[in-house]
């Protein structure tokens, strides 16, 4: 078990310190390279909206507002992601990248996974992304108002509450399945 452990604080720290996000902070990342990581999000998003309303419908009564608010807020995500595009000239018809495509197949296998699994998977998934995002935190990045976008109270107060919903007991494979996609992820971004 405390290798495990071990295993697990090593991909959080991956996947919440990464240099992309360090790129982001320091100003030094390319548009380019933003650009097309944000295009890859915005397709990872879509994924996020169909996984999480197809959990929604299977969720017990007590979790249900919470993820029904949760699938709101990803269409006004999309919306969102459509103005960014827009304004910074992203074509969000792209091919998905490999890391797109294996994160989305790994929500697709989430689809066929009890509910408490799936859950747990879910809260792991926006809690190391709203920690990644305030790594990139500072008063000098020209990408100041994504970081606040991911980083702001509502959100936060989402994974909190979803936190709330999830078992970390006995899921410690698939929190590493979800911990090494989000690594992938960033590494995508930075290649
Ligand atoms: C890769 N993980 C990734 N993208 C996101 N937008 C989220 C998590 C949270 O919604």
């Amino acid at each position: 078990m405390a290798i495990v452990r071990g295993v697990l604080d090593r991909l959080w720290t991956a996947a919440t310190r990464h240099p992309f996000l360090d790129a982001v902070r320091e100003g030094t990342i390319t548009d380019s390279a933003f650009d097309r990581w944000l295009g890859q999000d915005a397709l990872f998003v879509g994924d996020l909206l169909t996984f999480q309303a197809r959990l929604l419908a299977r969720a017990p009564r007590p979790a249900q507002a919470v993820l029904a608010g949760g699938c709101v807020a990803l269409v006004a995500e999309l919306d969102w992601f459509e103005v960014q595009a827009a304004r910074r000239g992203i074509d969000l018809g792209q091919p998905a990248l490999p890391a797109t495509l294996a994160y989305g197949e790994l929500l697709g296998r989430l689809d066929a996974a009890p509910y408490e699994a799936a859950v747990t998977a879910l809260w792991v998934l926006e809690r190391v992304y709203l920690l990644a995002w305030a790594s990139a935190a500072s008063s000098i990045s020209p990408f100041g108002e994504f970081v606040e976008h991911w980083t702001a109270p509502g959100f936060a107060g989402y994974v909190d509450a979803l936190g709330e919903l999830a078992i970390l007991d006995g899921h410690d494979e698939l929190v590493g399945d979800v911990l090494s996609h989000e690594v992938a992820f960033w590494d995508m971004a930075v290649v």
